[in-house]
């Protein structure tokens, strides 16, 4: 039989920063609704979430990166909606959010959650800020907490 190993969703003392890209804030602002759901269904009060605004999500990684470099969270979120324009400004834009935050991941081994929408249109992201596409924010927030709990395990 085989054992696998999976984070638990709780998160209960864990701090939590969450960078959030204002562009968009009508929708964004839903995905921290949405953020804050999760964690505090899970356990995690107040008082160990740190919320910190960027301008947009090109500027996400950054400040990410910057929080994941002080040693202080056991997890990062990230927050955003990007949505399709008529010029290719959208493609280097989500790819950049994309690869950054991978990449500040990997670099200073703090789970990143990736709660970015990248649409088409506004429709798409209002759908998935918190109506019929449920909520993106709070489905990131899950997966962060569920992988912050399996870095633990994996650690011993
Ligand atoms: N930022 C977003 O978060 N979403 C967008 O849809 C968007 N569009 O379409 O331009 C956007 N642009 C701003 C960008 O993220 C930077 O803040 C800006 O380029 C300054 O560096």
């Amino acid at each position: 039989m085989v054992t696998a190993k999976q984070g638990q969703l709780e998160s209960a003392g864990l701090k939590i920063a969450i960078v959030l890209s204002r562009f968009n804030e009508f929708m964004s602002g839903r995905l921290l609704d949405g953020a804050l759901d999760a964690l505090h269904r899970t356990g995690a009060a107040d008082a160990d979430i740190e919320l910190v605004k960027v301008p947009g999500a090109f500027e996400l990684p950054q400040a990410a990166a910057r929080l994941a470099a002080t040693g202080r969270y056991d997890g990062i979120l990230c927050l955003g909606v990007l949505i399709r324009g008529a010029t290719p400004h959208f493609e280097y834009l989500a790819a950049e959010a994309a690869r950054g935050i991978g990449q500040a991941a990997a670099q200073h081994g703090v789970p990143i959650g990736f709660g970015v929408l990248t649409t088409d249109t506004v429709e798409q992201a209002v759908e998935r800020a918190g109506s019929k596409g449920g909520n993106k924010g709070f489905d990131a927030a899950m997966a962060l907490v569920e992988m912050v709990n399996l870095f633990r395990q994996l650690e011993g």
